[in-house]
């Protein structure tokens, strides 16, 4: 019995001591510099929570609904790839903590689990749009046969950032391992032999996201995914409130702020500090949600006041599941569940409409 987890940072701490370095630092590290990567999590704590009191809090519910489907907290579970590198049942033990804990998980389209393997549960597939259109179409197709409810459309990696440790690495997805979605295709290694020189960004990684995905990714293709999937579509990968206008046009039917948990592009802002900007952008039209650097109950709450209808963890994800498989994931999410619910009884809000964008107070805001 050694001491007690008490935060999410010591799931994270366990996994450094635990996760091999080619996997470890594939999901921890950031691009280039990881300003960006510090920056999600710094920003939350720049922002204060102004706490009603005298409100009767002896019951608070998390529960809330994401387009339309109820979930019992706005906890939800974002794309990772390749999760069999931190724990064997990977992907199916994320989705049956997922399940247990009535939350959503989005599967990444680069999973080593078929999307069809995924149980029942509240699933989105996260989506590229792949050079070969047709195994993007089937990828969609796939996802509504097998139940799963949105497409979450990544539209920040027309190329793969550019990740330091990654490349000194040479990352390859360890051989016994399979991008499991794309069988079909021959593109189910990720192998050490395209990394050859580190001069062009030449990691494995980098070298196989060249060879999927199209850089020609523009506003059309978004149109495009609409077109084909009859269920809704999401993009993700949104900081600006320009781009939300357009995500808005283009008919989607939500937008994720997100900048990929810091690992694409290096120096964009955090996530938190756009939140705001975009949610006045879209005004209401569609669902926004927020990814990158929810650590605690109280960055939680925070989203939620600035406009957020959810929130997706991804790093704390694979720490838990590394620590102990499904789990492990349910103990860390009961654990920033319990931190959000506390949160809120202590705000004075007992439900999650109750939390309103005045209980936050942002860096330069003027006095109320
Ligand atoms: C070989 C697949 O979301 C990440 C992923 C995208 C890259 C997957 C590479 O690493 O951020």
């Amino acid at each position: 019995q050694g001491t007690p987890f008490v935060s999410l940072d010591d799931f994270e701490q366990h996994a450094m001591r635990n996760l091999d370095r080619n996997a470890l630092d594939y999901y921890r590290s950031g691009a280039q510099d990881m300003i960006t990567l510090k920056e999600n999590q710094r920003a939350f704590d720049r922002v204060f929570i102004r706490p009603r009191v005298l409100r009767d809090v002896s019951t608070v519910s998390l529960s809330t609904s994401i387009l339309g489907e109820q979930i019992a907290s706005p906890i939800c579970i974002a794309p990772t790839a390749m999760q069999r590198m931190a724990h064997p049942d990977g992907e199916l033990a994320t989705a049956r903590a997922a399940k247990r804990k009535s939350t959503c998980m989005v599967l990444s389209s680069w999973s080593t689990t078929r999307i069809e393997d995924i149980g029942d549960g509240v699933k989105w597939l996260q989506l590229y749009v792949y050079k070969d259109r047709e195994a993007t179409r089937r990828l969609i197709e796939r996802a509504q046969d097998s139940g799963y409810t949105a497409i979450a459309l990544t539209v920040d990696t027309p190329y793969l950032g550019r990740r330091l440790a990654d490349i000194r690495n040479r990352f390859r997805l360890p051989p016994h391992l399979t991008m499991a979605n794309f069988a079909d295709t021959g593109k189910a290694q990720v192998g050490k032999a395209e990394a050859t020189s580190a001069a062009d960004n030449a990691s494995g990684l980098a070298a196989y996201v060249a060879s999927q995905i199209d850089p020609t990714l523009n506003w059309s293709h978004v149109e495009w995914v609409k077109s084909v999937a009859r269920i809704p579509v999401l993009v993700k990968g949104i900081l600006t409130a320009e781009d939300a206008v357009l995500a808005v046009n283009a008919g989607v039917d939500g937008i994720i702020v997100s900048n990929h948990g810091g690992r694409q592009m290096d120096t964009v802002p955090a996530t938190i500090d756009v939140l705001e900007e975009v949610c006045r952008a879209v005004d209401g039209r569609v669902e926004v949600f927020l990814d990158g650097g929810v650590r605690r109950g109280t960055d939680v709450f925070k989203a939620l006041a600035l406009g957020a209808r959810a929130v997706f963890l991804g790093r704390p994800v694979l720490w838990a599941l590394n620590y102990n498989g499904e789990d492990g994931v349910v103990e860390m999410l009961n654990m920033i569940n319990e931190e959000l619910r506390l949160a809120m009884a202590l705000a004075g809000c007992v439900s999650v409409a109750d939390i309103t964008r005045n209980h936050v107070k942002v860096p330069g805001q003027p006095r109320l």
